[in-house]
């Protein structure tokens, strides 16, 4: 496939129908291109991840990538680990996303790809977990208990890495972030239209928490330490650790 080929273009022609966003595989064809143009910070959450693998996980303990699309923090991660010391767990439920990842060039034995609900993934001896910018994908009453069985399937020392979009509950600083946030994907190449048809269709599919919301959940569960490592526009990124 040429560069010109990975290109996401999946919004850029006027579509008399716009339908609810899927991780299809029309999206996992582009999918690199998309986040990297979407999500401000992409490969900076990337590096960080990696760099908390360095510090927290244990060895002989288990690491959760869980929506892990085309499994580039899973990647990450088993560079910054020593062969044999831990496994990676990198969970998606979009078939076309881990038939991608299984058919890297690169793919580590440490890594098991697994097409699965993340809601079904049973997480226990974990030392890090990983949700780059995932839960946002769940319904909102679905959030908290999947955070719990993370939560407890976390070792004392392990961590939870949490990236999201988020949303304001301050009606201004709402609209300038949305405003900032639009102007970024302008300068990432994308057109007014591209940028208003993939907002309509990931109405009710991505459905953003405030900052407030994230906080008080993470210190709800009990986490000891947490931390917003990250902010670019309407994008954060918590470390939580387990104390
Ligand atoms: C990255 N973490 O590049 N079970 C399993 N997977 C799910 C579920 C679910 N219930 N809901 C959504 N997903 C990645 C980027 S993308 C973020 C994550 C984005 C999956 C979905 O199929 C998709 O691959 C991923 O979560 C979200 O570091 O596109 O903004």
């Amino acid at each position: 496939m040429s560069r010109e080929d990975d290109r996401d273009r999946v919004f850029s022609r006027p579509l008399s129908e716009v339908r609810a966003f899927e991780f299809n595989e029309t999206v996992a064809a582009v999918f690199r291109d998309m986040i990297s143009r979407s999500v401000p910070g992409y490969s900076l959450l990337l590096r960080m991840i990696g760099l908390y693998a360095g510090i927290f996980v244990q060895p002989g303990s288990r690491v959760f990538d869980l929506g892990c699309s085309l499994g580039e923090a899973s990647l990450v991660i088993a560079d910054q680990v020593e062969a044999g010391a831990c496994k990676i767990i990198a969970v998606d439920n979009s078939e076309a996303m881990i038939e991608k990842c299984r058919q890297h060039p690169v793919s580590p034995n440490s890594i098991e790809w697994r097409c699965e609900d993340i809601r079904q993934t049973r997480i226990g001896n974990a030392s890090m977990v990983v949700l780059n910018l995932t839960l946002q994908f769940l319904p909102p009453d679905e959030r908290l208990p999947l955070l719990r069985n993370i939560f407890e399937g976390i070792n004392p020392g392990g961590i939870l890495v949490l990236s999201e979009k988020v949303e304001f509950a301050d009606a201004t600083e709402s609209g300038r972030m949305q405003q900032l946030y639009a102007g970024f994907k302008k300068t990432m190449g994308y057109s007014d239209m591209e940028i208003s048809q993939k907002r309509n269709a990931l109405e009710n599919v991505l459905v953003p928490d405030t900052e407030q919301q994230h906080l008080q959940r993470l210190q709800t569960l009990g986490f000891g330490e947490i931390y917003q490592c990250f902010r670019g526009f309407n994008f954060v990124s918590y470390l939580a650790i387990k104390v």
